[in-house]
């Protein structure tokens, strides 16, 4: 399968849908616009929104029932990526090649750049669209989930240990703790969200989310391996790489009740498992 045609043709339509989605010039201050749609604009794989969009294919679904959840996603994945950056967290200058926000905006813009994307994504979510696709009571459960997944429980809850870890010895149930939250839960839940916006059964939507915590996990043992860092350091590379294709394995076999539907998200666990970017 054709996994680089896949990835431009999806993240074409996503990058049109987030353009609608975000600010325009005069909804808002025009530098905390620019910042928004920098932040969001300017790059990334759109691996989150993809995996949503593809859980939904996998169920049968259509796709404009789930686009605002794959777009809140991203959004989300966003304001992660420039907080992360700040001085306080990382100290980041450069993101995807170019300045980071703060590089470009300063770091008050940044900050409030970050909040202001967190925010809108749950505003994205959460708008009715007046024809009651999907039932608000199907939007209100994946609202539920995506807050647990990235609030205190899920990616800041992952975000606060690996800052406390900055500078000391990482162990085994630690890093699995920050993997598991910091970047785990939100792939995890991009794809529980579009098979159960997509209409899949509990059977599906449980064998996706499986699916997307084994390969949430993959995707940030991947960037341990290619930085030398985290788990990768901890368990030591060759363990690590052992333990990336035991991931893989237990992503697709979750994909054994979709059969040949899921076929897209198979191919992607093979693609994070091998990835160099
Ligand atoms: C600030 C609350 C808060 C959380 C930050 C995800 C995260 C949490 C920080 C990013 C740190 C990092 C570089 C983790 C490695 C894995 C990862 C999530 C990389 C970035 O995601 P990609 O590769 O980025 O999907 P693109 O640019 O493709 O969108």
């Amino acid at each position: 399968m054709d996994l680089e045609a896949y990835f431009k043709k999806q993240s074409g339509k996503i990058d049109a849908a987030l353009t609608a989605r975000l600010p325009r010039p005069g909804d808002a201050p025009a530098e905390l616009s620019r910042a928004m749609r920098y932040a969001v604009l300017s790059g990334g794989k759109r691996i989150r929104p993809v995996f949503t969009l593809a859980a939904c294919e996998a169920v049968g679904g259509r796709e404009k029932d789930v686009m605002d959840a794959a777009c809140a996603l991203e959004m989300i994945h966003s304001y992660s990526l420039v907080h992360d950056d700040l001085p306080c967290m990382d100290n980041d200058l450069v993101r995807r090649g170019k300045p980071s926000c703060h590089a470009k905006f300063g770091e008050v813009t940044a900050l409030l750049a970050g909040d202001a994307l967190l925010t809108r994504a749950f505003g994205v979510l959460s708008a009715s669209d007046g024809g009651g696709t999907p039932p608000e009571r199907k939007k209100l459960t994946v609202l539920h989930w995506i807050a647990e997944a990235v609030g205190h429980r899920g990616m800041v809850g992952g975000q606060a240990l690996d800052m406390q870890y900055q500078d000391r010895e990482l162990d085994l149930p630690t890093v699995e703790y920050i993997n598991t939250h910091k970047s785990g839960a939100l792939i995890a839940v991009s794809l529980r969200a579009g098979a159960f916006l997509g209409g899949g059964t509990p059977a599906q939507v449980e064998s996706l989310y499986r699916y997307g915590k084994a390969v949430g996990l993959l995707f940030q043992l991947t960037d341990d391996i290619m930085d030398g860092q985290g788990y990768a350091k901890v368990i030591g590379l060759r363990d690590a790489r052992q333990e990336a294709s035991r991931l893989a394995v237990t992503a697709k076999k979750a994909l054994a009740p979709l059969r040949s539907r899921a076929k897209t998200l198979s191919a992607i666990a093979d693609f994070v498992a091998s990835r160099k970017n």
